[in-house]
């Protein structure tokens, strides 16, 4: 049989008390975020911070691929009031004697979900009508789809002739650029309908500076 002097004794005991605290704590965290997510479930919802979070990540991708961008390598008008939904840049690779050396032409493009044709039906029957996804592509042959859900148009934006949700373009689509000066503006709304008919829908929006 061990025996313990009273005075460590007492300090483990101590440290046992912290060790059972602490692990209650963390059960009951356990608990809530099971519970959130079972409400979920049952509601038949969809989370607006899960659409949420997808938008911003999409948005995160394409600010850094297009960091580099160089303006004069975009040929395209993305002037106010129309802007436009797709265009072509090319990204600064590096210099060879002095002189900027630019990677493969490559395009950003809003373009229809393949299961869902402008036609104003639901063909896919998703609940959302006529929505794209945002393609990236270049002249090597990669093909890359960046985010799905993509509204047809900007949030508040219906085809009007009019800017109805007052940022300065028309009948702006659900994936939007932009160009005023060397600034290049990026906008963007996905939509989501749950299982209870539900819609949600977020938007994200990014500046950038391009390259001279
Ligand atoms: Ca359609
Ligand atoms: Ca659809
Ligand atoms: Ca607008
Ligand atoms: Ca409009």
């Amino acid at each position: 049989m061990m025996h313990h002097d009273p005075g460590s004794r007492a300090g483990l005991s101590l440290f046992e008390v912290m060790v059972a605290v602490t692990g209650t704590l963390v059960v009951f965290g356990l608990v809530a975020t099971g519970t959130t997510r079972a409400f979920d479930t049952w509601k038949g919802t969809v989370s607006g911070t899960e659409v949420e979070r997808t938008a911003n990540n999409a948005m995160d991708r394409m600010v850094a691929t297009l960091a580099d961008a160089g303006l004069t390598t975009i040929a395209d008008d993305l002037s106010a009031p129309t802007g436009g939904s797709e265009f072509s840049f090319q990204v600064r690779k590096g210099y060879t004697a002095g002189a900027v050396t630019w990677g493969p032409v490559t395009k950003i493009a809003w373009v229809p979900d393949p299961g869902d044709a402008r036609d104003n039906v639901d063909n896919d029957g998703d609940g959302l009508v006529d929505e794209g996804e945002v393609v990236m592509s270049d002249a090597t042959g990669r093909h890359v789809v960046i985010v799905r859900n993509v509204a047809e148009f900007l949030d508040g934006e219906t085809e009007d002739n009019t800017d109805e949700n007052g940022n300065g373009l028309t009948d702006e689509q659900g994936l939007s650029f932009e160009i005023e000066g060397r600034r290049l503006h990026i906008r963007m709304t996905l939509a989501k309908v749950g299982a209870d008919g539900e819609t949600v829908t977020r938007s994200a929006e990014s500046v950038l500076r391009l390259l001279d």
